[in-house]
């Protein structure tokens, strides 16, 4: 057994039902409630939910008028997927506790007679999840210059467990609140919690940036901000990240990580990578169901 084995064993968080085997890997982006989109992408990478596994990298629902369909969907495969939570995710949990004001695409979730069973099952989902035998981790909107994989895997586990908690109501009120831009002695899961699920630029101390949300470009560069995963100080992983979020980034993908967020809740694509063997190909459909681009 492997060291990686061993973290994975030792920080293990998934359900226990999830089905190990599988014939081929797909890692999807933000789906946002495109559930047609959603469903042809599926179509087209003739995903069989009996052989394959797939990985989504959050923000299921919101803004997309079929974000019922697709949590409904997702509950119906659970042990064939493995799933991190996004922004929007956590804005539904927010929802559902009477956090948040409701909106038109998140109110047919509150008035499903699934809605407990969905989001029960919602609230049990990681922020990070690493499968050692392909060696990609994924996140919804990357890891923290700060984190190694131990920390990430740590600290996810900390906020999933927070989330299941009787106190998460309040202790989302609290998170809420706002962003805590530098990981330091204090408040450390709201640092986790912003990094993973809200995260795009960073200063060159790895400190956190919530105003900037287009591509880098010279201007962002020319004052100080880094893509999260271009700052030079930041801790190895040891494998290769997949996270979403970042839709004006597009289809990315280096050495280190690949961004899948190409922006379909914008009428842009939405797009799967298959990941269980080296350069497996990139499937993308068209979006014609999300709003306008803003
Ligand atoms: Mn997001």
């Amino acid at each position: 057994m492997g060291i990686f084995d061993s973290l994975f064993r030792f920080f293990g968080i998934e359900n226990n039902d999830i089905e190990d085997n599988y014939r081929r890997i797909w890692a999807i982006g933000d789906i946002q409630g495109c559930n047609n989109t959603f469903r042809e992408l599926l179509n087209k990478i003739e995903f069989d939910a009996t052989q394959d596994r797939l990985w989504i990298a959050g923000d299921l629902v919101n803004r997309g008028e079929g974000s019922l369909e697709v949590l409904e969907y997702l509950y119906k495969i659970k042990n064939r997927i493995n799933i991190v939570l996004g922004n929007h995710d956590i804005t539904l949990l927010a929802v559902h506790w009477g956090i948040k004001k409701s909106n038109q695409t998140l109110d047919p979730i509150l008035q499903s007679p699934n809605r407990n069973q969905l989001l029960e099952w919602l609230r049990s989902q990681p922020f990070v999840h690493y499968d050692p035998k392909i060696n990609y981790v994924m996140v919804h909107a990357g890891i923290p210059p700060a984190f190694d994989l131990g920390m990430a895997l740590e600290y996810s586990k900390r906020l999933q467990q927070k989330l299941q908690s009787a106190d998460a109501p309040r202790w989302l009120t609290k998170k809420m609140l706002g962003g805590v831009h530098t990981f330091g002695e204090k408040k450390k899961n709201r640092f986790a919690i912003n990094a993973f699920t809200r995260m795009r630029f960073c200063d060159q101390e790895g400190n956190l940036d919530f105003d900037q949300k287009g591509a880098p470009n010279p201007k962002t560069y020319d004052s100080g901000f880094y893509p999260w995963f271009e700052v030079k100080n930041r801790k190895k992983l040891g494998a290769k990240v997949i996270f979403g979020h970042w839709s004006t980034l597009g289809y990315m993908e280096n050495k280190d990580v690949i961004c899948l967020d190409t922006g379909c809740v914008w009428q842009g694509k939405m797009t799967a990578k298959r990941i269980d063997i080296p350069d497996g190909e990139i499937v993308q459909v068209d979006c014609p169901e999300g709003a306008k681009p803003l």
